[in-house]
Parts: structure tokens; C-alpha cells; sequence
């Protein structure tokens, strides 16, 4: 396994959308390993295969407390079937978008259809941060952040103050 960059804003490919995948093989898999250990490294729930530059449609998450018991969840095209007429606030966040948080209104829940690790055909209902999560990083596979939903000028104003730290930084 390996820790891969992640990907921040501003950058194009942050807007691309995802392509499916045909079937989960060894590549996949791999990719999927080094995106679990990269969301742990950098403290993430969940990353998105385009945060590491991959365009291509898959999702690892976490979301279990205990360090100690892990509960890592995989998937591959998902797609989400039924979304609650009821929203849910959470305060967001995004590796893509550093130390940057926001309360966003999302479907409470949500019914999810992807493929699993080992390529088989899942359904998910999913309630609480795990529907949040599923939805924030699905938005990723379109090219859509958290940002996104606020107003302009807040978004503006955070995409100005990442695209300065990156001027500061050494990694560009
Ligand atoms: O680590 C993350 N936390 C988080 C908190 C609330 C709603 C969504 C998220 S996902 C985010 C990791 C990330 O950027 N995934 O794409
Ligand atoms: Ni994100």
C-alpha cells in the first residue's frame, strides 16, 4: 500500500467527472488499498478515487470512531436509488478544500447500489453522517465540491485563500 497526494482546490481536475469502471480486478483493488491509507493519513471519512487524480468511479469511507476497530467500506459505480424528501445539516469538510467547513443540507437518507471490493453487487440504506458522507463523495465523482452550495462570494472567497497558500507552499 501507499499514500498518494491528495489533490486541493483550485484544480481543474477536481471538476472532471468520473468514468466507470468496467470490473474490479487487481488494479482496482490496489487503487482502493492506497486511497483507504491515504484517507487515514490525512484523518479523512472518505476519499474519492479523483481526490488522488484517478477519474474513474470509486469511493472508500469510514466513518467508525473507534481507532481501533476499523470499519473501512468500498464502492465501485455506486449509484444512489432513493433519497429522503427529509435534509439533514452537517458541518463539511473536504481534504480537496483544507481547513475549510460549512453547514450543508443534504437528503437525510439514502439508498445506495454499488459494487463492493470484491466486485459484488451491493444495496445500502444508508441514514445519518454515513448518507452525508456517501453524498458529499458522490458529488466528487461529478465534479462537485461542498463549496459548491454556498453562495458565491463565500466561495470565492475560500478558492482565493487556497489558491494563495498554494502560491506560499512548495508543493504546487
Ligand atoms: O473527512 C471528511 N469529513 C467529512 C465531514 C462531513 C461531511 C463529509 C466529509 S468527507 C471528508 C473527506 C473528503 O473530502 N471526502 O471527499
Ligand atoms: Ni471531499
Amino acid at each position: 500500500m501507499a499514500i498518494r497526494n491528495i489533490i486541493t482546490e483550485p484544480n481543474k481536475l477536481l471538476r472532471q467527472i468520473s468514468k466507470p469502471v468496467n470490473s474490479v480486478g487487481k488494479e482496482e483493488q490496489r487503487l482502493m488499498d492506497d486511497m483507504l491509507e491515504t484517507m487515514y493519513d490525512a484523518n479523512g471519512i472518505g476519499l474519492a478515487a479523483i481526490q488522488v487524480g484517478i477519474p474513474k468511479r470509486i469511493i472508500v469511507m469510514d466513518i467508525s470512531k473507534d481507532e481501533s476497530k476499523k470499519e473501512p467500506r468500498y464502492f465501485v459505480n455506486p449509484v444512489i436509488k432513493n433519497k429522503d424528501p427529509e435534509k439533514a445539516t452537517y458541518e463539511e469538510g473536504c481534504l480537496s478544500v483544507p481547513n475549510q467547513f460549512a453547514e450543508i443540507d443534504r437528503p437525510s437518507k439514502c439508498e445506495v447500489e454499488y459494487l463492493d471490493y470484491d466486485g459484488e453487487k451491493k444495496l445500502l440504506k444508508a441514514d445519518g453522517l454515513l448518507a452525508t458522507c456517501i453524498q458529499h463523495e458522490m458529488d466528487h465523482l461529478e465534479g462537485i465540491l461542498f463549496i459548491d452550495y454556498l453562495s458565491k462570494l463565500k466561495r470565492s472567497m475560500i478558492i482565493k485563500k487556497l489558491s494563495k497558500l498554494k502560491s506560499t507552499s512548495v508543493e504546487a
